[in-house]
């Protein structure tokens, strides 16, 4: 018997061609609503340590596309684990995996049904983790949302921060401000 997950999800894939628009290198995987099926997934792509540099995985829910211009995400942001290659390279595969986890077992209780996605943006110079949620009614929501993530990949010393994704869209060079650190 299969165990059905409490939404369906999407599992997206980025490939950096600089001669396309942004929106056009990403491309639609496939879709998942079971425990099964996601695991039959997951042990058939790369781990994202494998993939190269300019690559992504996003897993959304179904509907929600993994852009800051889908109107879930507009006025949303994001939990941000941010990592150099050669210091926590090798944490990479692990903190998706949980990351993923947390996402598709809703692990945040009445908050679950805020959170959108979440990203993992493989780069030359920091690898990226990221929780996306839509606009949050409270400060509170947003915390929590940050803390129950934060246990669920064990960073104690480690340090997460919230963005909010109109200011990642409009950024010029300057690295975009966190408004919260955890
Ligand atoms: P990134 O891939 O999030 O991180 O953004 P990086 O800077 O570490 O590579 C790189 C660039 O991709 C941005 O400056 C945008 O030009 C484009 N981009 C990223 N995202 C998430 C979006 C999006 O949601 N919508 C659009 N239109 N462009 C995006």
């Amino acid at each position: 018997t299969l165990h059905p997950l409490n939404s369906r999800w999407a599992l997206w894939f980025f490939k950096n061609d600089r001669s396309r628009a942004w929106r056009d290198n990403l491309q639609l995987v496939t879709t998942f609503d079971t425990v099964e099926d996601f695991w039959a997934l997951y042990n058939h792509i790369q781990l994202p340590s494998k993939l190269s540099s300019g690559c992504d995985y996003a897993v959304f829910k179904d509907g929600i596309q993994p852009m800051w211009e889908d109107s879930r995400n507009k006025k949303g942001g994001r939990w941000l684990v941010s990592f150099s290659r050669q210091g926590r390279y090798s944490e990479l595969d692990r903190l998706w995996l949980e990351t993923l986890l947390c996402l598709i077992g809703e692990s945040f209780e009445e908050q679950s049904r805020a959170v959108c996605g979440a990203v993992v943006n493989i780069r030359t110079k920091r690898d990226k983790i990221a929780l996306w949620m839509r606009e949050m009614e409270s400060q509170a929501a947003v915390l929590h949302i940050g803390r129950v993530y934060k246990e669920c990949l064990d960073l104690p010393t480690k340090t997460i921060g919230y963005q909010v994704h109109a200011d990642a869209a409009t950024r010029s060079n300057s690295p975009v401000k966190h408004k919260f650190v955890l």
